[in-house]
């Protein structure tokens, strides 16, 4: 299983770097890494398992993270009304999104940073993602709220893509502009 020791922090380079597509039909290493992702986020929000390894809390987890460059991650994360979002994905894609923005109250972190960065990250608020879960099934997930958050944050991991790149560096606290829409 993996621990904090597997997680590869700021300053590493395969955190900037472009992440691989994962070929089709998956390896049994490439699933095993989805697996590993998934596996680590649930046990990092068990109370008994995440205090016996000393898991820092986490939602989601990419595998560039764990130093490997391909396009991986997992998410255990639930909506403001209990629903679970549980995946690991392969070859993830945005193929939609609101131009409605939100953000985090209080900013993101991360778990490859261990330092706090304040500042909020604008993401967009409603995201459709098409991807595969290990079995080699096709999904495609409609998402807003953290979930929609999450998904966004660990998708920027595959792009070399940290969230404090995303918090304006003039003016960290000021909402985005379209936050809410009018037509
Ligand atoms: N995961 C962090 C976690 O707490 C950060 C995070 C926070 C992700 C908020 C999304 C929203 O789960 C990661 O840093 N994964 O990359
Ligand atoms: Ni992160």
């Amino acid at each position: 299983m993996l621990t904090m020791k597997n997680i590869v922090k700021e300053g590493q380079p395969i955190l900037r770097q472009k992440a691989e597509e994962v070929p089709l039909p998956f390896s049994k290493e490439d699933v095993k890494i989805a697996n590993e992702l998934l596996e680590f986020v649930i046990n990092s929000q068990d109370p008994i398992v995440s205090q016996k390894y000393q898991l820092r809390a986490g939602i989601g987890l990419a595998a560039p993270q764990i130093g490997v460059s391909k396009r991986i991650f997992a998410v255990h994360v639930r909506d403001e009304n209990g629903k679970l979002f549980s995946y690991a994905l392969l070859n993830p894609k945005m193929i939609s999104h609101s131009v409605q923005m939100t953000y985090l109250d209080g900013g993101e972190g991360c778990l490859s940073v261990d330092r706090d960065v304040p500042g909020l990250v604008p993401r967009y608020a409603k995201i459709t993602v098409k991807g595969y879960t290990p079995d080699g099934s096709e999904v495609q997930l409609k998402l807003k709220g953290l979930p929609s958050i999450c998904f966004q944050h660990e998708m920027d991991h595959l792009d070399g893509i940290m969230f404090y790149d995303r918090i304006d560096k003039k003016q960290p606290f000021t909402p985005p502009s379209d936050l809410v829409t009018h037509r």
